[in-house]
């Protein structure tokens, strides 16, 4: 099916002729500020794939897994391995305070593996919140050379379906599955004014998922300083956001717009749970039980 017609000419490959009449249905595929909502049947896979891959990208991928959730990384790893950017570079960068309990996962071509062994937190809200300043040197210190795109994503979590090449972009948030049909004033943003989190009644356009966020290196790097600096002001204070990092992140995502928003598909609640909107689960998280895994609360 894939003629080559080689890479100075048109794609050269059979495709559905796109239409400005017909499109995905029953949701909507762009903000208000014009950044796309990436759907299933929103775009082209086979021709979307073959414009990325003119462009020779590495997309940098952490992921955390300290304590008892290393039994989160092999079903994580092996399902990415079927289902995460697959025919495109991509390089794991996996932290831990046990680097003997990561499991043995043969990767694709083109993908690999680093471990990083990072100290143990008692306290689950600072590994939680870590991330951010863990993320935020990887990104200033080491990646410039070495990717083009990163996502960060929880480790509690499970790929069932393509996350492929539609979800890139300069900064890229992902719709929270428990949110997506919610007024604003139900999310559950920080609403004490004493937080830099804060976000008033009122404000705000949709309730992002603190599991999975990307874009480009510098974009992800602002990101990722700024939340840091925001939750070392609230420690100062000695007030911590209701959702950790995730309250700072929708503070940020509020002020600094996404370009590119991602569906509940990107991260949905459970492989078992439906709605009428989603015709796909690519990414969930997987049912955990908080009381086995979780230290001290
Ligand atoms: C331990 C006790 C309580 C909570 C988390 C942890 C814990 C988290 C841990 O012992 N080891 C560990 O590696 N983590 C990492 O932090 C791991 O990568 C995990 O996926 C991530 C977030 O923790 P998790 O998945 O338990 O939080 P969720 O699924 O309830 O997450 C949302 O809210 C969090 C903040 O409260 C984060 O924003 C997260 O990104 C959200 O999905
Ligand atoms: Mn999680």
């Amino acid at each position: 099916k894939l003629k080559n017609f080689g890479l100075h000419s048109s794609p050269g490959i059979l495709y559905n002729q796109p239409s400005v009449l017909v499109g995905r249905t029953g949701v909507a595929s762009v903000t208000s500020w014009l950044a796309p909502i990436i759907w299933e049947g929103t775009f082209d896979a086979t021709l979307i794939d073959f414009i990325y891959k003119q462009q020779n990208l590495t997309i940098a991928t952490t992921v955390f897994a300290l304590g008892k959730y290393t039994r989160f990384l092999k079903d994580f790893l092996e399902s990415a391995e079927q289902h995460y950017f697959v025919g495109f570079r991509v390089h794991y960068y996996l932290f831990t305070d046990l680097p003997e309990e990561v499991p043995e996962v043969k990767m694709g071509e083109n993908h690999s593996l680093t471990v990083r062994k990072v100290p143990s937190l008692n306290r689950w809200q600072d590994i939680s919140m870590g991330r951010m300043e863990i993320l935020e040197k990887l990104i200033g210190n080491e990646l410039a050379n070495e990717a083009d795109y990163i996502f960060c994503l929880d480790v509690d979590t499970k790929f069932y379906g393509r996350w492929g090449v539609e979800t890139l972009g300069r900064l890229v948030g992902v719709i929270h599955p428990w949110f997506f049909d919610a007024l604003r004033n139900q999310f559950t943003y920080e609403r004490r004014p004493e937080s830099q989190a804060y976000i008033p009644a009122g404000e705000g356009d949709y309730y992002f998922t603190g599991a999975a966020f990307g874009g480009s290196l510098e974009d992800v790097h602002h990101l990722t300083k700024t939340c840091r600096e925001q939750m070392n002001i609230d420690a100062a204070n000695s007030i911590e956001a209701i959702w950790h990092e995730e309250s700072h992140l929708n503070k940020y995502f509020l002020y600094n717009k996404p370009s590119k928003v991602l569906s509940p598909e990107y991260l949905w609640r459970d492989i078992n749970a439906g709605a009428a909107q989603i015709k796909i689960i690519r990414f969930t998280h997987v049912s955990k039980n908080n009381a086995e895994v979780r230290p001290n609360p």
